[in-house]
């Protein structure tokens, strides 16, 4: 069998707790979170648990579609007072259409936050430089995350929501795209692009792009890093979430949630009880 690298925790107490946190989810259950119980839970134990976790959403006819990066934005770390950046999967039951009704009754406290997508065009693994990542994607986009942690009062550390797949619930991508070739040629300024979350019509959260890490293709470059660390790589096809660039807002029934990235166009979804 092969060896995996838990940290101080053991494989049996790894899946016990991937199955808890798997049944919060699909019970929109909240538990409080896991470094009460084990305070010397390690990030090499969380990831170990958010793999676990997804291995059982595989089992369900799920498919992994692509990765989240998750704290690479100031605002976002202040939100949830965790500084560290963080990675999470993305799956297919998770894809909202642009435009689309999602509902709140389907999670526990959902929110929602204006992100930018890549979507690649080649395999990226390891380091890799910011040229080498703007080439691997094939289209660059407008997105919003649905993010619903299933810890009490959306309160965690570091291992808590690394093990929670990073508080994933859903997203939505626009389908106004930009290529690397607009921004190789100077047409899109990723590094600075504003970014407007709108609630029934009304700016919410602003922001820039430079917020999520700098720069988004940072974020890209930082998620290849930390996953060559744990032996893995992203391939062609995957969707990468590069980071909320701004602080997430409650998600509430009866709105309509829009996100507008200059040069990258809009997305929006309809809120439902
Ligand atoms: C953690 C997930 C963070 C982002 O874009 O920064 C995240 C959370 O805020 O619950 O998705
Ligand atoms: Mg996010």
């Amino acid at each position: 069998m092969a060896k995996h690298d838990t940290g101080s925790m053991t494989e049996t107490l790894a899946q016990e707790l991937a199955s808890e946190l798997d049944r919060n989810v699909l019970e929109r259950k909240e538990i409080d979170r896991l470094t009460i119980r084990y305070p010397a839970l390690s990030l090499s134990d969380a990831y170990r648990i958010q793999e676990l976790g997804i291995e059982l959403r595989v089992a369900r006819e799920d498919r992994v579609v692509g990765m989240k990066m998750g704290l690479t934005s100031k605002a976002k770390m202040r939100q949830v007072s965790v500084d560290s950046p963080i990675y999470g999967v993305l799956t297919r039951s998770m894809i909202l259409s642009s435009g689309a009704v999602t509902r709140v009754s389907e999670r526990i406290h959902p929110k929602i936050e204006p992100e930018i997508a890549f979507v690649l065009s080649k395999p990226l693994k390891g380091i890799v430089s910011a040229d080498e990542a703007l080439a691997a994607c094939g289209r660059i986009s407008a997105a919003m995350e649905i993010i619903d942690s299933r810890y009490r009062n959306f309160e965690f550390q570091l291992p808590d929501v690394i093990a929670d797949n990073c508080s994933s619930s859903g997203f939505v991508i626009g389908t106004g795209i930009a290529t690397p070739e607009d921004v190789f040629a100077g047409r899109l300024d990723l590094g600075n692009l504003g970014m407007v979350m709108s609630v029934d019509g009304k700016p919410a959260q602003m922001g820039s792009s430079a917020a999520i890490y700098g720069h988004p293709i940072e974020s890209l470059r930082e998620l290849c890093r930390m996953l060559s660390e744990r032996g893995k790589g992203l391939e062609k096809g995957q969707i990468v979430l590069a980071g909320g660039a701004t602080a997430a807002i409650e998600l509430k029934a009866g709105t309509k949630i829009e996100t507008e990235v200059q040069g990258l166009g809009k997305v929006s979804l309809e809120v439902h009880a």
